[in-house]
């Protein structure tokens, strides 16, 4: 591990889903030297996507680190990368997003696909939210059809930055074998994941020329002295051009364009200088706490780390992966964690992460990533500090649950006990939430889509062998009357000794929306006794409890006690509550009853291009559009409508099909409204 920060890059790997960034990473180690053998996607036996549920669906699930060294003909020189392998898919964003605080730069992997640019949207914009220097890497460059000058064009279409390309690639697919370094004007030819320097192809020198061009004008914006030399036609020196495109790609002030293809390792050697050369050191990296002050990155400073991620591992206990932002950590330190009251906790290890494998390290400095082993009560997102030194990091904005299902033990099972293994699914996913739902009373797991949710449940399944099984969330459907009645119920019993009478008359008043249910009482002169007038309001209660059309609660109604009739010996509260009830299920069918379903209020954010087919999903699911906000200065409109809850049980999944994954909305009950028609829908469960 390097002592020298300045030698230090923490890099995350992100990019659209598939585009090759964990195959990338099992390139870039085995280049480095860092593993023997390269491993592979699809036969899950890659470094970086080495959790079960990566391997079954051949896709990364979750945050995952490695590191190595750049190679270099002496260590003392040699660059210390710290690779952050974020998964692609929409659903682990929130993962993505806690796991690049930690990161100084990143690298934008993205197909040689102009159609599949769009999809990183949302990470570009949060990485410019953050102001994180980044490059992108055109990968899959040997496939079929990959095209580089398209997806250039369309990055540089739908970016409002400086991107440029840096390298120009020598043919694609099959014939895809080389690149161009626009800088230096030199080719390179791969071998392997390494490349030596050949002759520019006489057909691709126009191209690189003018590509040439852009790229010194890009710099230039930034350099007056450089614009001097283009505007009278100067060649500029070379060193020139380096140390500028180096000071404005580590400033994030121009995002260069790189082209490989991480599977056979083309373009992995000039990756790795681009990283080393263009990215910051935590020196240069901007890191400021809660309050915007300034954190200087010294090994002599105070020991001040930030939690990126948690692990957990049901055998040997917690991983907590911090940031070092400032200090150097020893292996056993006590540390005060001050997004808790500044509890005192204590290491019980330091550890360089290498995807599963948990290297043992005395110690670690400032600007290192490193794992903290079983710091029980430590969350992803806490500030940790060794003397209790105060200061607080910020949070990362964390977004709304958007999907649910209800969970349920298989076996039998303490239902608090699955509440707390699944407490610690949550400690590894913050993005998850655990509720119980308020009139159905279902215990409730929440996450960032569909896939997110499933994959919780696997890993659930696999750490704490506990079998559950999962369903949509019930509806809570509720009934209600449209008109008023008057019945009389009398419920009169003879066995052999003692008889039951209780006799009432019931008068029944719709009432407004969200007012409840209301009872009153007008007997006058005695007719129902007053001792028996509670047992009448909870008999009617009970009964409400189940309406007659599809057995839901009855809610916003008036129940009024006027007139009745008891008996010396007979009546008893257990007579008059069942004469109550007797009478609800009889009036209740006669009051044109409804049922009523919750409404929720959506807004969905969305670019442009999409809005309409948004509105038109909407309207599909009986949604009623309530207006929009026309786009905003990164394109996107906001549709607010209100939608009936049960279709929108897979919305999340429906909106990013519908918006190539760049729709997102927010949510919240809103209200009940009658359900149009006749009730054809289901029986709740008694
Ligand atoms: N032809 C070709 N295929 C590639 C290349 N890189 C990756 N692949 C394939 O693309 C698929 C996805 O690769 P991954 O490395 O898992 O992509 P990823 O970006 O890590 O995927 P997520 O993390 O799930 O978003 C796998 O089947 C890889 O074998 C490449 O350079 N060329
Ligand atoms: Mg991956």
């Amino acid at each position: 591990m390097a002592s020298d920060i300045s030698r230090v890059r923490n890099i995350g790997i992100v990019g659209s889903h598939h585009g090759g960034k964990t195959t990338l990473v099992e390139a870039i180690l085995a280049h480095c030297g860092a593993i023997g053998r390269k491993g592979s996607v699809t036969e899950g036996t890659t470094t970086t996507d080495y959790e079960p549920e990566c391997i079954a669906h051949a896709q990364s699930t979750c945050v995952s680190f490695a590191h190595c060294a750049s190679p270099s003909s002496s260590s003392a020189q040699a660059i210390d990368f710290t690779l952050v392998d974020c998964p692609g898919f929409i659903d682990f964003f929130e993962e993505t997003k806690l796991a690049l605080s930690g990161c100084d730069a990143a690298v934008v992997v993205i197909e040689g696909d102009p159609g599949r640019v769009s999809q990183t949207q949302m990470l570009l914009e949060f990485l410019e939210s953050r102001k994180m220097p980044h490059l992108f890497l055109v990968n899959k460059m040997d496939r079929p059809g990959a095209d580089f000058a398209g997806t250039l064009e369309e990055l540089q279409r739908c970016y409002s930055r400086h991107v440029v390309a840096e390298q120009w690639p020598i043919g694609a697919a099959e014939t895809f074998k080389g690149y161009v370094d626009l800088a230096s004007r030199k080719a390179f030819a791969y071998e392997g994941t390494s490349a030596k320097e050949t002759q520019i192809p006489a057909e691709l020198q126009d191209r690189v020329e003018s590509a040439r061009a852009q790229l010194l004008e890009a710099i230039a914006d930034f350099d007056d002295h450089l614009m001097e030399e283009l505007l009278e036609g100067v060649e500029p020196p070379e060193d020139e051009v380096q140390k500028d495109l180096c000071a404005e790609c580590s400033h994030d002030q121009i995002v260069p364009v790189l082209a490989a293809a991480g599977l056979p390792g083309y373009g992995v050697s000039a990756l790795v200088q681009a990283m080393e050369k263009w990215f910051p050191s935590p020196l240069d990296a901007e890191q400021v706490d809660a309050e915007g002050r300034r954190i200087e990155p010294k090994p002599d400073g105070p020991v001040i780390a930030h939690v990126i991620k948690t692990i957990i591992h049901p055998q040997s206990g917690k991983l907590s992966v911090v940031r070092l932002l400032s200090g150097t950590l020893k292996a056993d330190a006590t540390l005060a964690n001050i997004s808790k009251n500044s509890e005192k906790v204590r290491s019980a290890g330091l550890y360089r992460l290498q995807g599963k494998k948990q290297e043992a390290i005395p110690e670690a400095a400032a600007g290192s990533i490193v794992a903290i082993a079983r710091l029980e009560s430590v969350s992803t997102g806490d500030t940790l500090t060794e003397n209790a030194f105060k200061v607080l990091l910020p949070r990362v904005p964390a977004s709304e649950p958007v999907f649910a299902v209800a969970i349920k033990p298989k076996e039998r099972m303490d239902e608090a006990k699955i509440s707390q293994m699944l407490a610690r699914i949550i400690d590894e996913d913050p993005a998850l939430r655990l509720e119980r739902a308020p009139i159905t009373n279902e215990l409730l797991l929440l996450g960032s889509g569909e896939q997110h949710v499933n994959i919780a449940v696997e890993r659930l399944t696999r750490k704490f062998k506990v079998e559950v099984t999962t369903a949509p969330p019930t509806i809570p459907y509720q009934e209600t009357i449209t008109a008023g009645t008057e019945v009389h119920s009398r419920y009169k019993h003879q066995t052999g000794g003692h008889g039951q009478f209780g006799d009432v008359w019931l008068r029944f008043q719709p009432r407004d929306r969200g007012n409840g249910v209301t009872f009153e009482e007008q007997i006058v002169g005695g007719v129902v006794p007053r001792q028996f007038i509670p047992a009448v309001e909870k008999g009617v209660r009970e009964a409400l409890m189940h309406g007659s059309v599809g057995g839901y609660p009855v809610t916003d109604l008036h129940v009024i006690l006027f007139d009745g009739a008891y008996h010396d010996v007979d009546s008893s509260e257990q007579s008059f509550k069942t004469a109550a009830g007797m009478g609800v299920r009889e009036a209740l069918p006669k009051c044109n009853p409804v049922v009523l379903e919750p409404i929720v209020r959506v807004r969905v954010t969305v670019p442009t291009q999409y809005t309409s087919a948004v509105i038109q999903q909407l309207t599909g699911k009986r949604g009623q559009i309530l207006g929009m906000s026309p786009a905003d200065k990164t394109g996107h409109d906001v549709v607010e409508a209100d939608v009936p809850q049960v279709e929108l049980a897979r919305y999340i999944t429906e909106l990013r099909t519908a918006t190539q994954g760049l729709g997102t909305y927010a949510w919240r009950h809103e209200r009940f409204d009658p359900v149009p028609g006749k009730w054809t829908g289901p029986k709740a469960a008694v």
